[in-house]
């Protein structure tokens, strides 16, 4: 551990990362001030955050993470956990032992009535490599249910099938962030960095420099500012524009026919559906001028050094893998693939979205990135964690679809999640407000009282990010050790705690769950040795000692793998495959009733669900309040002036939110932040429509329109007053849930103390 404080309670560094998304940059934190254990009544330590030169963030760092350690101690920390005994009462503050006590006797109960797997879990793409492997266990071993998934479902689901279809594995970057330096030429589609990974964008100087960045987004983003080519389709038709820009490779002459014939299977299937979309045809369905096509293909053929890389905008669809495949077919198309200094790649969104989808807490699989349907990967598990391969579950429902089966006659009839804030990140969030209501038992393990966390009956305060040990991979791969810097708060416990004492309540051995984060790490070398992320080289050791191991690391004494398929691609026979994929559009096109496109994603200064972020007050002070990006003539037709609030109201709910007039908006779309709760929720609209493979939601279109909101009230700023809802604007989802944040739990609202 970290050697933390001087004995005189001076202040020292501690490397670290920051907590936030998967470019982990590096930071380092200075604390001073410690509170003795066990006085709680001493003041909070004050907390430093300073950049740290590591490779991915080169001493940059953003907004959110300069501004991280205010979460530490934000107003409405969780410190103690809280019981609700029956729906509508309010919380109640409790000890540890009564709150699991409680949560095991409920388990047990509705999984004699019900059935192992009544009981279900969430997880999320932000915790450790160690929580997120022990999450697993504990679902298949110590619940023995099925049924569990996480919020990558939300994320990275589409990208991964793409990635395991075409090259065999997934690992979003294949290679370094740092060989992008020496990029020419960069397509980035649907990936707005400049706000989503700021540093990020440092790797882009010598592409932007060259004319080479390239840009495909329906908005005119701060990342398609710096574009050489912008090109700005309709929402939900980037699948037609790369089987257009495909077309266009082939008919200027750009393709790679030997890396074709030497590295490539199934371009002959693609062609028989990309000479269809010659690039004129594809400017009436997508908007994007043929001309502009060729431009962005030719900028990408004639540089030595180019990539392709893809982020939620291309693959939050309904179409969202076959989308992913027809930008990895024009990569491959044009020889960039698995090779030195040109490349694919999707960029990873959570701190731990890399990690988090190989260890275990998604249905369909085992740890090392392995498959629950695979008998040798259950044979070898199971051994790992002294289990009866029969004994552990099958497949489970993927994300939505749990959401969705919860509180039914054959669904879930318990809840159990860890990192994600689903009241506000879900899709349709007001059917799953329902569905959560539904439930017998909500137990919520969290930092803050999260949205989720208010509807809880058990709510379980944790420790967070520098509180506690952990490692985590990030986006390229590279497995990071984040150090603990001070102590938690009294009273806090770590989840790997929380799911040692449920486990053993419910019966399992204590040494089955261990509380040690690197003990844990340890069996999880062995369960994932063999398997397609191999950590088994990893130790905390080497990463103490600072080494650079991306996966896989099949033995101590190996460097690591940070390039990918430069020899062959993870197929038996070595090859990559293209998809032989076809354009459809969005699942719910514009009508005369919804006639807009709207489409949400992310602004710099909040993170997701805005649990985090919205309580930092220079966060909140830069985006106070959900906003909707509008061409001023789609507004002016709507009878909106710019300021003012309007209703965003689609077939599934309606979002409040404040028009923001931007002229290089597209007259037939919209744009919204999901970051925010109550009635301004982005998720209120969004259709939960699936990929069919990836069982991704389609969170980037669906059809709706614009109101006025007649009566305005007073602006109430999520700073000012964070539940707009519950002030006399009753919202359907939350009918039977009175204001769930009680007094006597402090509240950013209650504390003016910071603000
Ligand atoms: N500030 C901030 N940074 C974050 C996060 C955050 O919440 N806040 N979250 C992290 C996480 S988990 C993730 S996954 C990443 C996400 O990182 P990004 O994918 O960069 O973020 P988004 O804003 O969701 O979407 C990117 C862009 O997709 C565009 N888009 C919408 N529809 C389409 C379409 O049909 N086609 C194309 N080509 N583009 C479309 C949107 O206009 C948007 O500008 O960010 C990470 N970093
Ligand atoms: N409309 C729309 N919706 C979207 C998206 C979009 O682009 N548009 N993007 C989707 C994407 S890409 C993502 S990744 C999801 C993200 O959405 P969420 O999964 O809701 O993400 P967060 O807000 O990061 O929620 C994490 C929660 O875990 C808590 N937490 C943090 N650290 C820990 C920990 O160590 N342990 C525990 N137990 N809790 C912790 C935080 O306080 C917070 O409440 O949203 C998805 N939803
Ligand atoms: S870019 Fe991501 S990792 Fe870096 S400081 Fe910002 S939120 Fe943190
Ligand atoms: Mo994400």
């Amino acid at each position: 551990m970290a050697q933390r404080t001087s004995a005189d309670g001076a202040s020292a560094l501690t490397a670290t990362h920051c907590p936030y998304c998967a470019l982990q940059c590096g930071m380092s934190l200075a604390v001073s001030d410690v509170p003795a254990p066990g006085r709680p009544s001493a003041p909070p330590p004050a907390v430093t955050v300073t950049p740290r030169d590591f490779p991915t963030n080169r001493g940059g760092l953003c907004q959110k993470g300069w501004t991280a350690a205010r979460v530490l101690t934000a107003p409405g920390r969780l410190m103690e956990p809280l019981l609700r005994l029956a729906r509508g009462a309010p919380p109640r503050p409790v000890t540890w032992d009564a709150a699991l006590d409680h949560v095991a006797g409920r388990l047990r109960q509705i999984r004699a009535d019900h059935g192992p797997d009544a009981v279900a879990v969430l997880g999320g793409g932000g915790l450790t490599n160690e929580k997120t492997y022990a999450l697993g266990k504990f679902a298949r071993v110590a619940l023995g249910t099925s049924q569990i998934d996480y919020n990558g479902r939300f994320c990275m689901s589409s990208a991964a099938a793409a990635g395991i279809r075409a090259f065999g594995l997934d690992r979003g970057l294949p290679f370094p962030v740092t060989d992008l330096d020496g990029a020419d030429a960069v397509l980035l589609v649907g990936a707005n960095v400049a706000e989503t990974m700021p540093p990020f964008t440092r790797h882009l100087r010598r592409a932007v420099d060259n004319g080479g960045l390239v840009v495909v987004d329906p908005r005119r983003t701060a990342t398609a500012e710096q574009a050489a080519l912008h090109l700005q389709p309709t929402p939900g038709t980037d699948l037609a524009l790369a089987l257009g820009m495909l077309h266009a490779a082939v008919a200027d002459g750009h393709l790679d026919h030997a890396y074709l014939a030497e590295r490539t299977a199934g371009f002959d299937e693609v062609w028989r559906i990309a000479a269809r979309w010659w690039p004129e045809r594809v400017e009436r369905v997508t908007g994007v001028a043929a001309a502009d096509q060729r431009a962005a293909v030719r900028i990408l053929a004639r540089a030595d050094s180019a990539y392709v890389l893809t982020a939620r905008g291309a693959e939050q669809h309904a179409s969202g893998v076959d989308t992913a495949s027809a930008w990895i077919n024009l990569a491959l198309a044009l020889g960039l693939p698995g090779r030195r200094g040109s490349g694919f790649g999707c960029l990873t969104g959570q701190g731990n979205g890399q990690g988090g989808r190989e260890h275990g807490q998604k249905a369909d699989q085992l740890p090392g990135y392995r498959r629950i349907d695979d008998p040798a990967a259950r044979a070898h598990v199971a051994e790992v964690w002294g289990v009866d391969p029969a004994e552990l579950p099958g497949p489970g429902r993927s994300a939505y679809e749990l959401l969705d089966a919860l509180g039914a006659p054959d669904g879930p009839r318990a809840l159990l999640v860890f990192g994600t804030n689903v009241a506000v990140s879900a899709p349709r969030a007001g059917h799953v407000v329902q569905r959560l209501a539904a439930l017998d038992l909500l137990v919520v393990a969290d930092v803050v009282l999260s949205e989720t966390a208010e509807l809880a009956d058990v709510v379980l305060p944790v420790t967070q990010w520098a509180e506690e040990e952990g490692t985590l991979t990030n986006l390229e791969g590279r497995v990071l050790l984040r150090r603990r810097a001070l102590d938690p708060p009294t009273g806090v416990r770590t989840d790997l705690d929380v799911l040692h004492g449920l486990a053993v309540r419910l019966g399992q051995p204590a040494a089955r769950f261990p509380t040690d984060a690197e003990t844990v790490f340890e069996e999880l070398r062995r369960a994932s040795a063999g398997g397609p992320a191999d950590y088994s080289g990893v130790t905390w050791e080497r990463l103490r000692a600072g080494e650079q191991l991306h996966w896989p690391v099949p033995a101590p004494d190996h460097p690591g793998t940070p390039r990918l398929f430069l020899d062959r691609f993870a197929h038996p026979d070595g090859r990559a495959r293209l998809a032989a994929v076809d354009h459809r559009g969005p699942a719910e096109p514009p009508d005369d009733d919804y006639p807009l496109h709207a489409t949400t994603g992310r602004v710099l200064q909040h993170y997701q669900s805005g649990a985090q972020t919205r309580r930092v007050p220079e966060l909140v002070a830069a985006v106070p309040e959900s906003f909707v990006e509008v061409h001023p003539d789609t507004a002016a037709r709507a009878g909106l002036a710019d300021g003012e609030l309007t209703r965003v109201v689609s077939r599934r709910g309606s979002a409040v939110a404040r028009v923001r007039y931007v002229p290089s908006m597209r007259q037939d779309t919209v744009f919204l932040p999901f970051h925010f709760a109550a009635d301004r929720r982005a998720n209120l609209v969004t259709n939960p429509a699936l990929d069919p493979v990836s069982r991704m939601p389609e969170f980037k279109v669906c059809a709706v329109r614009l109101e006025p909101v007649r009566a305005e009230h007073p602006s109430r700023t999520p700073a000012s007053h964070p539940h707009p809802n519950f002030a006399g604007h009753p919202h359907p989802d939350l009918a039977g849930h009175p204001h769930p944040s009680p007094a006597g739990h402090p509240h950013p609202s209650q504390d003016g103390g910071t603000r």
